[in-house]
């Protein structure tokens, strides 16, 4: 086994992480502060969220410079300290490479638009005589994909907010760019990189797209053959030089993308997030809380997990809604919601990623209004829906239920003044359900969702059954999802009840792990609400 494979890797965003200087934004320091705490739960490597300087319009998915980090989150000196002090604690750093596009105050941007030498085409600009859109593509973020420059008098590609420049890799020397980028950081000890959208790099054409709901012009960049070159080509002059891994978050990917992006015969990139298993509640479910499928859920994953030999596995991210209050009954069950996604997330073959806050249960926001939203997906939809004359409470209810804030709210160390995140006003609004779901009350709680993700962790590390084992579904229906892991003749059965009632199952066996305290043994057929049992 590789070393990612037996990794726990744990997903920061420093923004909402840690405040140590009390200017309401999490910062560097804040991460040194917490090592131990996060060495104690069991996290062998850290996904940073971009640290990189930017104008934060997409909370640094927007980088105005690779090399230097954004001064809110502190100095390159704290990023070297980070480095040494997570390695003396075995937990290894991985940066996120953020290579579609730049911002737009980016000096290559700058230069681009003034047209000087190389730089001109570092972008995908596009004359429009008659100020038309050059073309009817749409943006991830729901606006028009073109903006116009009124310093080149010319349209520029924008998959993503109008401050995040499409790169253009047609162009040579911006591949060149970002090895140079890419070995900078590897050089400085990290090891390895979560790609940002990697599978959208390329665009074939700029022609029209088909006619869609949602992201025209997809079918002319999406996975295409010239993706997969430059991808390999990172790999074969960077990555290879390297003891390094790499995820590759993969917008709409296939179960045979995912198969040709992870081959390790193509030597392109390790694992990669997949996103059909958080869309089976897209749009009606998510936005009008109808109940998830499970049956659903129970079958995709079991397709990537039949699919792939290996691959990443993630719940929660800082795109994504929190588990519990999307999969389970953050109200009645909380405790054992929490426990049950540990459950699923740690003994499914892969790695498993946890987002900041997950091991302590943290839930959606509480927000009552538009005015506590932050991100700029939230606020664009908004802007589009008033557009269409949406009513004001409509438009409420789909941001509350889709917005990416709901994971970005700051962390809950303690039921003090701001959850203990910060001394002075957080940039975004901490939840109120801090006073009861925080760190301090769960470190030394044995029956804490953190303790049992520790529990969990360390049964991880220690089970060659669920490192090294084939998976096989055994039981999906509307509640339940039962599954195998089996490795050289042993296998362990794991059994997960996503609703409120009691269900009965199939399998039965002696119980190892239970997310209820009771300790009993015997496992006949039955799973409490919520309950999620490992057996033998
Ligand atoms: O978050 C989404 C839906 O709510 C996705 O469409 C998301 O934009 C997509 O998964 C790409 O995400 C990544 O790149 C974006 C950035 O805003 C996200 O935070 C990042 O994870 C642009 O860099
Ligand atoms: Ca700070």
């Amino acid at each position: 086994m590789k070393w990612w494979q037996e990794s726990v890797v744990y997903q920061i965003y420093t923004r909402s992480f840690q405040d140590t200087n009390n200017d309401g934004i999490g910062d560097i320091p804040g991460i040194i502060m917490h090592l131990d705490n996060l060495q104690d739960l069991g996290v062998t490597v850290i996904w940073l969220s971009p640290v990189y300087q930017s104008p934060n319009e997409d909370n640094g998915y927007d980088i105005s410079d690779y090399r230097r980090i954004n001064s809110e989150y502190g100095t390159m000196a704290d990023m070297d300290q980070l480095i040494i002090e997570a390695d003396r604690r075995g937990i290894k750093i991985i940066m996120d490479l953020v290579i579609n596009h730049t911002s737009t105050e980016h000096e290559w941007f700058q230069k681009s638009r003034n047209r000087i030498g190389k730089y001109e085409d570092y972008y995908i600009w596009k004359a429009s005589p008659n100020k038309e859109l050059p073309n009817n593509w749409t943006s991830f973020f729901g606006e028009k994909s073109w903006s116009y420059d009124h310093v080149r008098e010319e349209y520029y590609l924008h998959l993503f907010a109008k401050e995040q420049a499409d790169l253009n890799y047609h162009h040579k020397d911006v591949l060149d760019e970002v090895k140079d980028i890419m070995r900078f950081w590897l050089d400085k000890g990290i090891a390895g990189f979560r790609c940002d959208v990697i599978n959208i790099l390329y665009k074939n054409s700029l022609e029209d797209g088909k006619k869609s709901l949602i992201l025209i012009g997809a079918e002319h960049y999406l996975n295409n053959n010239g993706t997969h070159k430059i991808i390999r080509e990172l790999h074969s002059d960077v990555l290879d030089d390297y003891d390094c891994f790499t995820v590759g978050e993969t917008v709409f990917a296939t179960l045979q993308d995912g198969k040709d992006l992870t081959d390790s015969n193509r030597k392109e990139l390790n694992m990669i997030f997949a996103f059909e298993h958080v869309e089976v509640d897209q749009f009606m479910v998510k936005w009008f809380k109808k109940p998830i499928s499970i049956s659903k859920l129970g079958r995709v994953l079991s397709k990537w997990q039949l699919g792939l030999e290996w691959n990443a596995n993630y719940f929660e991210c800082h795109d994504q809604l929190r588990a519990i209050s999307r999969y389970g009954d953050a109200d009645q069950y909380h405790n054992q919601s929490g426990k049950l996604m540990a459950t699923l997330l740690l003994t499914l073959k892969g790695t498993p990623f946890i987002f900041q806050g997950q091991e302590l249960g943290m839930t959606n926001f509480d927000y009552k209004s538009m005015e506590d939203i932050e991100d700029v997906e939230s606020r664009n939809i908004n802007q589009l829906l008033t557009d269409y004359h949406v009513p004001k409470s409509l438009r409420w209810k789909m941001i509350k239920a889709s917005s990416r804030d709901n994971a970005r709210t700051p962390m809950q160390w303690n039921d003090g003044i701001n959850a203990g995140f910060s001394m002075s006003q957080p940039w975004l609004k901490v939840n109120s359900n801090y006073k009861t779901i925080n760190m301090e009350e769960q470190l030394n709680n044995t029956s804490s969702i953190r303790s049992y993700y520790k529990e969990l962790i360390e049964f991880r590390k220690q089970s060659e059954i669920i490192l090294k084992g084939d998976f096989r579904p055994k039981q999906i229906t509307k509640h339940v999802f039962v599954y195998e892991r089996r490795y050289c003749g042993q296998k362990l059965t794991i059994a997960l009840n996503f609703s409120n009632k009691t269900r009965k199952i199939e399998s039965r066996g002696l119980i190892i792990k239970t997310n209820y305290n009771e300790s009993y043994r015997l496992f006949e057929g039955e799973l409490k609400a919520y309950e999620a049992v490992i057996l033998e």
